[in-house]
């Protein structure tokens, strides 16, 4: 053991979380969560759509001492990672638009290697019965409720954690661990005022109340998250974001007086902007090159050639008629063949409207020509 008190001892793993890269660190009591019951509120209202895993764990999620039963401490990093547009690569029109949080190499490796880090810090000065366990984005616990109560901001009505210094664009990690360390006070005050500018401008509506998301109808999880098919409705309000969205982010004044990431790895790689109809012609062997270190690998290549179609058709891009065209006819995924005959729709030219009906004779999956019959009605 140490004599160190357990103030110098947070003194000093906060010094340490600084000199490792992080832009914020806060210690929270390992305990419940805060917000519990909302969670709960939100699973009950099925607003987590086909995210099973945050059905699954909830006792974990519940206390992190069922995540590491003699845990003390949780220590909470954030990590900016904003970058401005004029950083953008260039990327030839027309242009799919991509989170920011996803413009550099994936976070999950660069918040966990700080954590680890972190770790080999504390089992040095303080021998092997240290225990910790790190988490990004990776494991059943509410990360947001532990950075507020770890003192690093309050819950906007986006449902984004908001620093008063540095605004929204941090990405959160937590280092659970079995050392008494001394908490910092919880950030109890909201600082969103009457202010609903993100509710106003959500373009699908997802944040149904003030810190109420809706994940069925939330662009994120439409781009990033579900399996399956964009409910028709929907798509022609995601615009042109492939990956992601930031909208309710981006109109947070509390974002006005963001500060350019000092991150090496969050500057913006070749996938943080995206040729459209590049994308539609992308291999299964490109796709695993080009995204390797990329948080875009989660969407799989036929999600991501899904949400080009939407876009290219939100754009009624005739350049894009030929390769959605070879998409309609000979793409193994009728989720692909779907979202390229709903583009084609939008687009209307001639050639699709004439391959739209040639692809009715041959399609058998009744999703697919559903979506054809639908598109051609709409055009006629
Ligand atoms: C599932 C998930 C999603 C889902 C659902 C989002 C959501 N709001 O729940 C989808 C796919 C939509 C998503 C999108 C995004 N995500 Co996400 N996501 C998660 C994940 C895995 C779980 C979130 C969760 O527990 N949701 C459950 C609901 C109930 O929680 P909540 O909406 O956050 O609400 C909390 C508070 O608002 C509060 N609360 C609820 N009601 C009320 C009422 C009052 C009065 C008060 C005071 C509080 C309050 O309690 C809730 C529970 O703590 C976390 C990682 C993790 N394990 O925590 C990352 C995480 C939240 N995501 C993150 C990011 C970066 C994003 C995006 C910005 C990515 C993007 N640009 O596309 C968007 C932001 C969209 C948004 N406005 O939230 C970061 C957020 C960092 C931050 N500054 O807040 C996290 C923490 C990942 C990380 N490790 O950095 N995400
Ligand atoms: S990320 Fe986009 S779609 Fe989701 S809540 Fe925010 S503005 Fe709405
Ligand atoms: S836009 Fe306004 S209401 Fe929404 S999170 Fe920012 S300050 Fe809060």
């Amino acid at each position: 053991m140490t004599n160190l008190t357990s103030e110098r001892l947070s003194q000093m793993v906060k010094q340490r979380g600084i000199e490792l890269g992080f832009d914020l660190i806060g210690i929270a009591p390992a305990q419940q969560p805060l917000t519990y019951r909302y969670y709960e509120q939100w699973l009950s209202l099925k607003f987590h759509g086909e995210m099973g895993y945050m059905e699954r764990r909830r006792e974990e999620r519940k206390d992190v001492r069922n995540l590491l039963p003699d845990a003390k401490a949780v220590i909470v990093g954030a990590v900016n990672y904003f970058v401005p547009d004029e950083h953008l690569p260039e990327t030839p029109e027309p242009r799919g638009k991509v989170a920011r949080y996803a413009w550099g190499t994936d976070y999950h490796e660069v918040l966990l290697r700080k954590l680890e880090a972190l770790l080999d810090y504390l089992r040095a000065l303080l021998g092997d019965w240290v225990k910790g366990k790190a988490y990004v984005d990776t494991g059943p616990i509410l990360e947001r409720d532990f950075a507020v109560q770890a003192g690093l901001g309050w819950f906007g009505k986006n449902t984004c954690l908001i620093n008063p210094k540095l605004g929204s664009y941090l990405l959160l990690g937590e280092l659970i661990v079995n050392v008494p360390l001394a908490a910092d006070p919880p950030f109890i005050r909201s600082h969103c005022g009457k202010c609903v500018r993100c509710i106003e401008a959500c373009p699908t509506g997802a944040l149904v109340a003030p810190h109420q998301l809706d994940a069925k109808r939330c662009i994120s999880y439409l781009t990033i998250e579900l399996k399956g098919s964009i409910p028709r409705e929907l798509r022609p309000l995601i615009g042109t974001w492939v990956f992601g969205c930031d909208i309710c982010q981006e109109v947070c004044p509390w974002n006005r007086k963001a500060k350019p990431t000092k991150e090496e790895a969050f500057k913006p790689r070749p996938w943080a902007s995206l040729e459209l109809i590049r994308l539609l012609e992308l291999s299964e062997d490109e796709f695993r090159e080009l995204f390797r270190h990329s948080p875009l690998k989660r969407a799989k290549r036929w999600g991501l050639i899904r949400n080009a179609c939407v876009a290219l058709g939100n754009l009624r891009e005739v350049r894009a008629v030929p390769l959605l065209v070879q998409l309609l006819h000979n793409d193994p995924n009728p989720i692909v063949r779907e979202h390229a005959a709903w583009a084609l729709g939008k687009i209307a030219t001639e050639e699709a409207i004439r391959e739209l009906r040639k692809a009715l004779e041959a399609e058998s999956n009744e999703t697919v020509r559903q979506e054809i019959l639908l598109s051609l009605n709409e055009v006629r």
